[in-house]
């Protein structure tokens, strides 16, 4: 790992913008090794696989629209269960659509920073750590934060996404 203030990729710059507006501490981290999944990104930052904050991107089934969901790493999402909590039904969208509604490229997209604002719902197993890694705008860039300061910044609903025991 190596910090890499200058000559930042756009993605990671809006990343940053948005967490400077949001007065989220944001410390940008580029990883050596490619962290294109939560599995990946918990070896190259050396943390708990339940660590990683997945920003998962779904659609609407009926609006079409898309929402975010930060997952915890060590989670899988029971889609049924957060379409109850969401208020419709859900469908896992490309990456042409995860583009175009948030501007990251699948395996760097960031839980903040999204090219056209979007409703973010956040796993409250993530609470259960006092730290955890986000992508950062691409596969090779994370961020270190807080539960506590990642829902605040990206004014996340707290839901549970995991059936009770899964
Ligand atoms: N940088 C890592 C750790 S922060 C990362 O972005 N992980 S992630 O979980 O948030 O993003 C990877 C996710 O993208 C996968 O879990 C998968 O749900 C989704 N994904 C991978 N390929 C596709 C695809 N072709 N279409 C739609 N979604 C995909």
């Amino acid at each position: 790992m190596s910090d890499a203030a200058a000559d930042l990729p756009d993605a990671v710059r809006r990343v940053e913008i948005a967490a400077l507006a949001k007065a989220l501490p944001f410390r940008v981290v580029r990883t050596e090794l490619i962290a294109r999944t939560a599995e990946e990104a918990a070896k190259a930052v050396s943390a708990e696989v339940g660590q990683i904050v997945k920003s998962l991107v779904f659609r609407g089934a009926e609006s079409g629209r898309a929402y975010l969901l930060l997952v915890s790493g060590a989670n899988r999402v029971d889609q049924a269960l957060v379409a109850g909590a969401i208020g419709e039904a859900l469908e896992r969208p490309d990456a042409d659509f995860v583009r175009e509604h948030t501007g990251f490229a699948i395996g760097g997209v960031a839980p903040l920073g999204a090219s056209s604002p979007l409703p973010v719902f956040m796993d409250e197993d993530l609470f259960g750590f006092d730290a955890v890694w986000a992508a950062a705008g691409t596969p090779y860039h994370v961020f270190e934060t807080t539960p506590r300061d990642l829902g605040a910044a990206t004014d996340a609903v707290m839901i549970r996404v995991r059936a009770a025991g899964a």
